[in-house]
């Protein structure tokens, strides 16, 4: 059972997800505007995967005996003026999940909310490898900078990635 205040936190984070899902939703089609299909790509598997996050929520507020509710969220930014950019922002929302996962583990903590804690374990290891796959790929474009076939071989890297569904999806 959920208590209150985690209830509300969990559907929180829930829409947290639906709205990086939008986000890298956005980031794609401007990626592929801008031709950059490999980094298109890239962010459409992100998309995918931010939907499994959305939907790990769901299902376990729902699994808890509470209701999961989905909520109006923010309008996610469509236009970057780089790719620089694109990876930057992605890196900053990215941070700012983690500390809304670390948050939400501590009230969990606090509540001796020890389901809510064990369930809430994945998310934590993810936010490691979210934050580290964005730092990888800025530190490549810092390489790169403006070298035209250094981005068409990132561009063609980010492009062979592939969505995997988790065994619990
Ligand atoms: Fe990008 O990890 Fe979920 O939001």
């Amino acid at each position: 059972m959920l208590s209150k205040t985690v209830c509300s936190a969990l559907n929180k984070q829930m829409n947290n997800e639906m709205f990086s899902a939008f986000l890298y939703l956005n980031m794609s089609a401007a990626a592929n505007e801008m031709g950059f299909k490999g980094v298109a790509n890239w962010f459409s598997v992100q998309y995918q995967e931010e939907m499994v996050h959305f939907m790990k929520f769901y299902a376990y507020i729902n699994s808890q005996g509470a209701q999961a509710i989905v909520d109006k969220m923010a309008k996610p930014a469509s236009s970057f003026p780089s790719l620089m950019n694109f990876f930057q922002e992605t890196l900053k929302h990215e941070q700012f999940i983690t500390k809304s996962i670390n948050e939400l583990t501590e009230l969990a903590v606090n509540e001796k909310d020890h389901a809510t804690q064990i369930f809430l374990q994945w998310f934590v290891t993810e936010q490691i490898e979210e934050e580290e796959n964005d730092r990888e790929i800025i530190g490549k474009l810092k390489l790169i900078g403006d070298n035209g076939y250094g981005l068409l071989m990132l561009d063609n890297e980010l492009g062979t990635r592939v969505f995997v569904p988790p065994p619990t999806a």
